[in-house]
Order: structure tokens, then sequence, then C-alpha cells
């Protein structure tokens, strides 16, 4: 029997389509622009939230293009008011890889600024001087809320992981005592993953009161160095994150990497980031490749929305010219990986409308080798074969129509 249990993700739904105690949602970015990441920001800035700030990391192209491609992005959105925070230059311990490939050398197709429709670029935002890790502690500090809506405060948080931990350390004394030692190897460093997530949300208990909760939401489109970084640097983190939604991973071990068949990019560029990421977060959700690719489009859809006589439509038509002609050399249709993150992220009843949708289950990433062909890939225990604790969402399917009328929605000038 699958692990995800009906009328779960109708819940979780819901407190994500809103803010606590009806305020407006606050996001954080953290992206590796990218023109998809690029597309994905216009849906976030024109739905009904707050992005009070982007974090860069390498991923698509090099931390320092990604800022710029940030800037360019936010001007063109006439939104250089959000602040933008450079990242991780590196992954934790993989080779850094790029995805210049499809993005172009400069990760936004290589086209210059056209003056007849984008801003000058002496109007960009320089980037803050604080590092995104730093910003990401700070901001999530600074939007506790006190006191939260029932089921959304600290407290009720350490009560649902403790429900969890109990049978964990039961089963792991079990296969102790049966001798069962990889068995038990394998739970230890479970109980170890959510006594961390205890232990952090108990911490946050101290700090804030059991009454208080977390106030912001993130939407990760790239590698997930700097969402890893952040718990290594304060173990508390990831208590203070609502909710953490992910473009990543794959949920049938089908990847997209050449010579690697089940990573997908994302979680391939960073793969050790990723687990820590799966591992420290309460209930991240995934969009996986899988759902992007199930749900693409065809060119000749996306460009008669592109049609559409406004400047971010001009701007989205240059930056995603070298793409297009990458994907039909390919025969590839239009796989909208970071904009449909960035749907589900924005209205997630409209866009993932059933339970039967999105389940949740025990994931984690494989490391082991990268001369392994299993390298990078998404491990999914659908049928909680191990025993560990369901911890993530993944996003299996879509409601075209909904996503379709954000991804028109974009495209509008304010
Ligand atoms: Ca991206």
């Amino acid at each position: 029997m699958a692990s995800g249990s009906k009328g779960e993700w109708s819940a979780v739904a819901a407190t994500l389509a809103r803010g606590q105690n009806g305020q407006k949602r606050k996001f954080i970015i953290d992206c590796d622009a990218g023109v998809d990441d690029a597309e994905a920001l216009m849906v976030m800035l024109s739905s009904s939230i707050d992005v009070i700030g982007i974090t860069c990391v390498s991923g698509n192209v090099a931390c320092p293009q990604v800022v710029k491609n940030v800037q360019r992005v936010l001007a063109n959105c006439k939104r250089s008011d959000i602040p933008i925070f450079a990242g991780a230059e590196a992954p934790l311990l993989a080779t850094r890889k790029d995805a210049t490939y499809f993005h172009g050398k400069d990760g936004l197709g290589d086209v210059p600024v056209d003056p007849s429709f984008e801003p000058d670029q002496a109007s960009y935002r320089a980037p803050e001087t604080e590092s995104a890790v730093s910003a990401l502690l700070r901001l999530a500090k600074e939007h506790v809320v006190s006191p939260a809506e029932p089921g959304q405060s600290f407290g009720d948080r350490a009560k649902t992981i403790k429900l969890q931990l109990e049978p964990l350390e039961a089963r792991l004394a079990e296969a102790v005592k049966a001798g069962e030692l990889a068995r038990a190897l394998f739970l230890e460093r479970e109980v170890y993953a959510v006594s961390a997530r205890l232990q952090a949300v108990e911490d946050v208990i101290v700090e804030f009161g059991a009454e208080a909760g977390p106030g912001l939401d993130i939407l990760a489109l790239g590698p997930l160095t700097n969402l890893a970084v952040a718990p290594r640097l304060y173990h508390r983190f990831p208590a203070l994150v609502r909710h953490l939604i992910i473009m990543g991973g794959t949920s049938r071990a089908r990847g997209n990497v050449p010579g690697f068949p089940s990573a997908e990019f994302n979680l391939f560029a960073d793969p050790h980031s990723a687990q820590i990421t799966l591992h420290s977060y309460f209930q991240p959700i995934l969009v996986t490749w899988e759902c992007c690719m199930d749900h693409s489009f065809e060119w000749h859809r996306v460009n008669e929305w592109l049609r559409k006589d406004t400047a971010k439509a001009k701007f989205i038509r240059h930056i995603f010219h070298f793409a297009q002609q990458v994907s039909l050399e390919n025969n590839w249709d239009y796989i909208a990986c970071d904009p449909l993150a960035a749907a589900v992220a924005v209205e997630p009843r409209e866009v993932v409308p059933e339970d039967k949708m999105a389940q949740l289950h025990h994931c984690q990433v494989q490391t082991a080798s990268i001369a392994d062909p299993a390298y990078a890939q998404t491990v999914v225990d659908y049928d909680n074969l191990s025993g560990c604790v369901p911890n993530t969402w993944l996003i299996h399917a879509v409601h075209v129509p909904a996503v379709e009328k954000i991804f028109l929605r974009k495209m509008e000038d304010a």
C-alpha cells in the first residue's frame, strides 16, 4: 500500500495557498537562472504573493552570472525593489557542472539587451553585500509569526515529528536485537535525521515560543547548495521554513543528464546538498522531472502564448530563442520545469487539486559513487519498505488548464 495517505495533500495545499493569519505569503526564491528560472520568477512576480528576496546559486551557469541574469529579469518586470543575494559558487563535494548547452553561455540565451523593450542596464539593482545563506537565516527569523494559525505552530510541528520518531526508534531497537546490522545502520541514519528535525523545532520553541510558527516559504529552482549550507551553519533554520517547494529529482528514476540515466540536473549538480536538504527540512515538496515531462507543451502552443504584444512576452521570446532551437533540433516539446514548480507554489489547490496527484514518501539521493550509473538518482520508497519516515511530497500530476492560466498571466505588463 502506498504510504501517501488520502486527505493529507489537501491540508498542505490549503496552508500553502494562504499566508499565516491572513497575511500575504512571503517567498524567497533560490535560483540558478537560467531561462526557465527567468520564467518562474515572472510567474511568481505576477501572483498574489510577496517575494522578499532572491538567493542565487551556481547551476545552469556560475553564480556571478546568475546574479546578473536575476538583475535583468527583475528590471524587465519593473521589480528592482527586490533584493538579490549571491550564494554558493560551487557544490559541496561534486565537480561543478553547468547546463549552457540548453540555456546559452550566459544562461539567458546569449541575446543582447534589446533597448526597444528592455530597460537600460544602468537601472539594474546592485546585489546585496550580505550572502545568500546569511539572508536566508535573517529573513526566516524576521518572518516568524506569533501566534501562528491552528496546525501551523512550532508546537504542532514538534508533536508531529515526535509521533514519527517513537516507532522509528522501536524499529531500530528491533533491528539491533535481531542482528540485522545493515538495516540497523540504515535506520540509525534515519533516527539521526528525524531527531535533528525535532531538535531544530524544539530549539526554535525555546527562542520564539510553541505558539509561534514559520512564516516563510521557499521556492528552490536550482542545485540545493544554499539550502544545505543554511542548516549546517544554523541547525534551527529548517524549522523556520513553512513550506519548501523544489524543482528537482525524479519519481520514476528517469533522468535528464547525459551519461547518468536516472539523474535530474538540479540534484545531479549537487547530490550531497540534495540529500542534506531532503533529510533536514520538514516535508519538502518536489516537482520532479517526470512530472514536468508528463505535462509538456507543444511549441506551436507556446508560440501562440508568446505572440502577446507585451514587453514581458517580447522578453521571453527574446531569451527563449536559443533554448527553443535546441529543443526543436532534439524533438523536445517545451518542458516547463521551473515555471511549473512556481505554479504549484502559487496556486497549489488549483494546480494540484486532488490528493492522488501528490503523495508523501521517504526519498533519498544516491550519492555513493559517480562511477555508478544510478548516481544522483532520487530513491523513492513507494511502499515504505525501508521503515523510514515518509517526509517528501512528490507532485505526480498537475491540472494543465490551471497551469496555462498562470503561464499566460506572467506575460501581462503590470
Ligand atoms: Ca533552474
